[in-house]
Protein backbone atom coordinates (compact mmCIF):
# COMPACT_ATOMS: atom_id res chain seq x y z
CA UNK A 1 0.00 0.00 0.00
CA UNK A 2 1.41 3.41 -0.83
CA UNK A 3 0.92 6.79 0.86
CA UNK A 4 1.22 9.94 0.57
CA UNK A 5 1.89 12.51 3.77
CA UNK A 6 1.42 15.71 4.31
CA UNK A 7 2.98 17.04 7.06
CA UNK A 8 1.33 19.94 8.49
CA UNK A 9 0.59 22.03 4.91
CA UNK A 10 -0.56 25.39 7.32
CA UNK A 11 -0.87 28.63 6.72
CA UNK A 12 1.04 29.52 9.85
CA UNK A 13 3.82 27.37 8.04
CA UNK A 14 3.79 30.16 5.14
CA UNK A 15 5.02 33.40 4.52
CA UNK A 16 2.53 35.91 6.29
CA UNK A 17 1.72 33.26 8.76
CA UNK A 18 3.05 33.40 12.75
CA UNK A 19 6.06 30.34 12.12
CA UNK A 20 6.41 31.12 8.55
CA UNK A 21 8.93 28.59 6.76
CA UNK A 22 11.23 30.49 4.17
CA UNK A 23 9.39 29.52 0.83
CA UNK A 24 6.60 27.36 2.58
CA UNK A 25 4.18 28.55 0.21
CA UNK A 26 6.30 27.22 -2.89
CA UNK A 27 5.31 23.34 -1.74
CA UNK A 28 1.72 23.68 -2.66
CA UNK A 29 1.64 23.68 -6.55
CA UNK A 30 4.30 20.17 -5.97
CA UNK A 31 2.28 18.54 -3.66
CA UNK A 32 -0.83 19.22 -5.55
CA UNK A 33 0.26 17.18 -8.38
CA UNK A 34 1.77 14.60 -5.81
CA UNK A 35 -1.49 14.47 -4.78
CA UNK A 36 -2.93 14.02 -7.88
CA UNK A 37 -0.99 11.02 -9.19
CA UNK A 38 -2.90 7.71 -9.46
CA UNK A 39 0.31 5.64 -8.00
CA UNK A 40 -1.09 5.97 -4.31
CA UNK A 41 -3.75 4.05 -2.45
CA UNK A 42 -4.65 6.62 0.33
CA UNK A 43 -3.98 10.38 0.79
CA UNK A 44 -3.74 11.73 4.09
CA UNK A 45 -2.59 15.13 5.49
CA UNK A 46 -1.73 16.12 9.03
CA UNK A 47 -2.83 19.23 11.03
CA UNK A 48 -0.86 21.25 13.91
CA UNK A 49 -3.85 21.82 15.43
CA UNK A 50 -3.28 23.18 19.12
CA UNK A 51 -5.66 24.74 21.35
CA UNK A 52 -4.57 28.07 23.07
CA UNK A 53 -3.24 27.15 25.98
CA UNK A 54 -0.45 25.06 24.48
CA UNK A 55 2.65 24.00 26.08
CA UNK A 56 4.69 25.24 22.88
CA UNK A 57 3.91 28.81 22.84
CA UNK A 58 6.51 31.08 24.27
CA UNK A 59 3.34 33.41 25.89
CA UNK A 60 2.20 30.33 27.90
CA UNK A 61 5.59 30.15 29.50
CA UNK A 62 6.87 33.59 31.44
CA UNK A 63 10.32 33.98 31.73
CA UNK A 64 11.23 32.12 28.68
CA UNK A 65 11.80 34.15 25.37
CA UNK A 66 11.14 33.07 21.95
CA UNK A 67 13.04 29.71 20.20
CA UNK A 68 14.85 28.95 23.82
CA UNK A 69 14.64 24.90 24.20
CA UNK A 70 13.36 24.54 28.38
CA UNK A 71 12.64 21.08 29.82
CA UNK A 72 9.12 20.47 30.82
CA UNK A 73 8.83 17.65 32.64
CA UNK A 74 12.02 16.07 31.54
CA UNK A 75 10.91 16.91 27.57
CA UNK A 76 12.69 19.39 25.65
CA UNK A 77 10.36 22.13 24.51
CA UNK A 78 11.23 24.73 22.08
CA UNK A 79 9.50 27.86 22.87
CA UNK A 80 7.53 28.67 19.52
CA UNK A 81 5.25 31.70 18.34
CA UNK A 82 1.72 31.19 18.97
CA UNK A 83 0.64 29.50 15.82
CA UNK A 84 -2.28 26.73 14.24
CA UNK A 85 -4.50 27.54 17.48
CA UNK A 86 -7.70 25.30 16.31
CA UNK A 87 -10.25 27.33 14.39
CA UNK A 88 -8.05 30.16 13.75
CA UNK A 89 -7.22 30.86 10.36
CA UNK A 90 -3.99 30.11 10.97
CA UNK A 91 -4.33 26.46 11.75
CA UNK A 92 -6.48 26.46 7.99
CA UNK A 93 -4.72 24.41 5.21
CA UNK A 94 -3.19 26.66 2.64
CA UNK A 95 -6.23 27.74 0.08
CA UNK A 96 -4.65 26.05 -2.88
CA UNK A 97 -3.49 22.91 -1.31
CA UNK A 98 -6.14 20.18 -3.03
CA UNK A 99 -7.94 19.44 -0.15
CA UNK A 100 -10.34 17.47 -2.43
CA UNK A 101 -8.16 14.90 -2.81
CA UNK A 102 -6.97 14.05 0.80
CA UNK A 103 -8.78 10.92 2.43
CA UNK A 104 -7.89 11.76 5.81
CA UNK A 105 -7.12 14.35 8.15
CA UNK A 106 -4.60 13.61 11.38
CA UNK A 107 -4.82 16.00 14.16
CA UNK A 108 -2.00 16.53 16.21
CA UNK A 109 -0.28 18.77 18.69
CA UNK A 110 -4.09 18.91 20.80
CA UNK A 111 -2.99 17.91 24.09
CA UNK A 112 -2.14 20.92 25.82
CA UNK A 113 0.70 19.61 28.02
CA UNK A 114 2.71 18.07 25.69
CA UNK A 115 4.07 18.77 21.77
CA UNK A 116 3.93 16.14 19.00
CA UNK A 117 5.90 17.23 16.51
CA UNK A 118 5.85 13.64 14.70
CA UNK A 119 2.21 12.75 13.10
CA UNK A 120 2.75 9.46 15.00
CA UNK A 121 3.35 10.38 18.28
CA UNK A 122 3.61 13.05 20.83
CA UNK A 123 7.06 14.32 21.74
CA UNK A 124 7.72 12.39 25.26
CA UNK A 125 6.69 8.93 22.78
CA UNK A 126 4.18 8.74 25.31
CA UNK A 127 0.69 8.51 23.36
CA UNK A 128 -0.02 8.06 19.72
CA UNK A 129 -2.04 10.04 16.99
CA UNK A 130 -4.86 7.86 15.02
CA UNK A 131 -2.14 7.85 12.53
CA UNK A 132 -1.16 3.87 12.54
CA UNK A 133 -4.66 2.92 13.05
CA UNK A 134 -6.27 4.59 10.18
CA UNK A 135 -3.30 3.27 8.24
CA UNK A 136 -4.25 -0.32 9.34
CA UNK A 137 -7.91 0.27 8.71
CA UNK A 138 -7.13 1.51 5.35
CA UNK A 139 -5.09 -0.88 4.49
CA UNK A 140 -7.98 -3.68 5.70
CA UNK A 141 -10.89 -1.74 3.79
CA UNK A 142 -8.48 -2.04 0.05
CA UNK A 143 -7.98 -5.38 0.72
CA UNK A 144 -4.22 -5.19 1.15
CA UNK A 145 -3.48 -6.49 4.56
CA UNK A 146 0.08 -8.30 4.53
CA UNK A 147 1.18 -6.14 2.15
CA UNK A 148 4.46 -3.49 2.87
CA UNK A 149 3.54 -0.06 3.80
CA UNK A 150 5.37 2.83 1.88
CA UNK A 151 5.07 5.89 3.28
CA UNK A 152 6.26 9.19 0.95
CA UNK A 153 6.50 12.30 3.28
CA UNK A 154 6.16 15.77 2.34
CA UNK A 155 5.18 19.24 3.90
CA UNK A 156 6.14 21.95 6.93
CA UNK A 157 8.77 21.79 8.40
CA UNK A 158 11.42 19.35 6.87
CA UNK A 159 13.59 19.97 10.05
CA UNK A 160 10.58 19.66 12.63
CA UNK A 161 7.32 17.70 11.86
CA UNK A 162 8.93 16.19 8.47
CA UNK A 163 12.04 14.99 9.87
CA UNK A 164 10.48 13.61 13.01
CA UNK A 165 7.40 11.88 11.35
CA UNK A 166 9.85 10.13 8.45
CA UNK A 167 11.73 8.71 11.39
CA UNK A 168 9.16 7.49 13.55
CA UNK A 169 7.28 5.92 10.13
CA UNK A 170 10.59 4.10 9.61
CA UNK A 171 10.98 3.04 13.07
CA UNK A 172 7.73 1.32 12.68
CA UNK A 173 9.20 -0.33 10.23
CA UNK A 174 7.62 0.91 6.95
CA UNK A 175 9.57 2.45 3.46
CA UNK A 176 9.91 5.65 3.62
CA UNK A 177 10.55 8.44 1.02
CA UNK A 178 10.83 12.22 1.86
CA UNK A 179 10.20 14.53 -1.21
CA UNK A 180 12.58 16.80 -1.35
CA UNK A 181 11.43 19.43 -3.44
CA UNK A 182 7.64 18.83 -1.87
CA UNK A 183 9.11 20.32 1.79
CA UNK A 184 11.05 23.64 3.38
CA UNK A 185 12.94 23.63 6.55
CA UNK A 186 12.63 26.14 9.71
CA UNK A 187 16.83 26.34 9.76
CA UNK A 188 18.51 28.41 7.04
CA UNK A 189 22.33 26.80 7.39
CA UNK A 190 22.58 24.27 4.83
CA UNK A 191 24.80 22.41 6.34
CA UNK A 192 22.68 21.25 9.61
CA UNK A 193 20.11 20.24 6.90
CA UNK A 194 22.18 18.24 5.25
CA UNK A 195 23.19 16.76 8.50
CA UNK A 196 19.86 16.03 9.25
CA UNK A 197 18.77 14.36 5.77
CA UNK A 198 22.04 12.30 6.29
CA UNK A 199 20.55 11.09 9.61
CA UNK A 200 17.68 10.55 8.47
CA UNK A 201 18.84 8.55 5.39
CA UNK A 202 20.77 6.18 8.50
CA UNK A 203 17.69 5.19 9.27
CA UNK A 204 16.81 4.24 6.37
CA UNK A 205 14.67 7.29 4.94
CA UNK A 206 14.92 7.37 1.19
CA UNK A 207 15.40 11.02 -0.37
CA UNK A 208 14.19 11.92 -3.53
CA UNK A 209 12.38 14.78 -5.67
CA UNK A 210 9.25 14.72 -7.12
CA UNK A 211 10.03 14.36 -10.56
CA UNK A 212 11.43 10.79 -9.94
CA UNK A 213 8.79 9.54 -8.26
CA UNK A 214 6.44 11.56 -11.54
CA UNK A 215 8.51 10.10 -14.05
CA UNK A 216 8.01 6.62 -12.90
CA UNK A 217 4.05 6.95 -14.00
CA UNK A 218 5.07 8.99 -17.22
CA UNK A 219 7.13 6.40 -18.20
CA UNK A 220 4.27 3.23 -17.55
CA UNK A 221 1.85 5.83 -18.86
CA UNK A 222 3.98 6.68 -22.07
CA UNK A 223 3.91 2.63 -22.76
CA UNK A 224 -0.14 2.39 -22.46
CA UNK A 225 -0.59 4.72 -24.42
CA UNK A 226 2.20 4.14 -27.66
CA UNK A 227 0.56 4.27 -30.93
CA UNK A 228 2.61 1.84 -34.05
CA UNK A 229 3.63 3.73 -36.55
CA UNK A 230 1.23 3.59 -39.57
CA UNK A 231 2.76 0.96 -42.28
CA UNK A 232 4.52 2.77 -44.43
CA UNK A 233 3.09 2.38 -48.70
C1 LIG B 1 6.06 22.54 13.60
C2 LIG B 1 7.16 23.81 15.15
C3 LIG B 1 6.06 23.77 15.98
C4 LIG B 1 6.09 21.87 12.26
C5 LIG B 1 4.95 22.48 14.42
O1 LIG B 1 5.01 21.60 11.68
O2 LIG B 1 7.19 21.62 11.76
N1 LIG B 1 7.15 23.20 13.98
N2 LIG B 1 4.96 23.10 15.61
ZN1 LIG C 1 3.13 23.28 16.67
Amino acid sequence: MKVLLVVDPQNDFCPGGSLAVNGGDEIIPVVNELLQSDQFDLRIASKDWHPENHISFVANNPGTNLFDTVKIDGVSQVMWPTHCVQGEPGAEFHPKLRVDLLDAIIEKGTDPKIDSYSAFFDNARQRETPLRRALEAAQKHLGLQGEPIEIVVCGLALDFCVAYTARDAAQLGYSVKLVLDATRPVESDQKKVIAMLRDLQDLGVKVVESRDLLAEEGRSLERETRVERPMEP
